[in-house]
């Protein structure tokens, strides 16, 4: 199964509002090809993503809430799927391409055995899948944004050959200003204008600075 087929169909059924965060994987470069625009936080260091997440499922209740996790990243983590299933959001979906790979730096345990679904269902998640193809991707897909979460897909994916670029909103402050705006747009968003008022003043003058430039990080 190849995961650039998986992120398409996800992308296709995905509500238009949905919040996505990104493992630093090929998951980011990916998934922002396919959805270059809404609220994507992506590029989460290993460990990261999931809990990020998390936090979103809890500040955006009534959103669903996907996060593209990998194994090299969720396994430098794993107590996040406990903090999840304890949290029990039900918005959140949690996807985990596993490729058994550290990107292209080498083998992961889950090459030698490890059972990610074991891992969630032992943390406390009632609604998790296994998938190794793109037919029994689909359908797990389908029934946990159709259902309750939190839910855990455990997608075992083909090493990817080659390297996949991302767009210019992938990485650094182009893509947190992206981001931020999203999440200013959102129907969602508590307050007009609150965010950037909380926010430290060297944050909002980073935010602004990449918002008005279009480098490529
Ligand atoms: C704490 C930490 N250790 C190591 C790295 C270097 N690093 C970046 S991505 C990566 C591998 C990610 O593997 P995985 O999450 O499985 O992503 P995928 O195979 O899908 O690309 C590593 C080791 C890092 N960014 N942070
Ligand atoms: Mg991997």
């Amino acid at each position: 199964m190849k995961r650039a087929d998986c992120l398409e169909f996800l992308a296709s059924c995905l509500p238009e509002h949905a919040l996505v965060a990104t493992s630093l994987s090929v998951n980011t470069a990916l998934w922002s090809q396919l959805r270059p625009r809404g609220p994507n936080f992506a590029g989460l260091n290993m460990g990261l993503c999931t809990p990020f997440a998390l936090g979103m499922s809890l500040a955006f209740p009534n959103q669903q809430v996907v996060a593209l996790d990998s194994d090299g990243s969720l396994m430098i983590d794993t107590s996040a799927l406990i903090t999840v299933a304890d949290a029990r959001p039900k918005n959140l979906l949690v996807i985990c391409f596993d490729n058994e790979y550290y990107a292209r730096m080498g083998p992961t345990p889950t090459s030698r055995g490890v059972n990610l679904e074991l891992m969630a269902q032992g943390a406390g998640f009632r609604d998790t899948y296994a998938v190794r193809n793109l037919e029994a991707f689909q359908a797990a897909t389908r029934s946990t944004l159709d259902g309750d979460g939190p839910s855990f897909i455990w997608a075992k994916v083909e090493r990817e050959r080659t390297r996949i670029l991302g767009t210019r909103h992938t990485y650094g402050q182009a893509m947190r200003a992206a981001f931020v705006d999203a999440l200013h747009r959102h129907p969602d968003y508590p307050g007009q204008g609150q965010e950037m008022r909380t926010l430290p003043t060297h944050a909002r003058a980073e935010i602004l600075t990449a918002a008005s430039s279009d480098v490529d990080r």
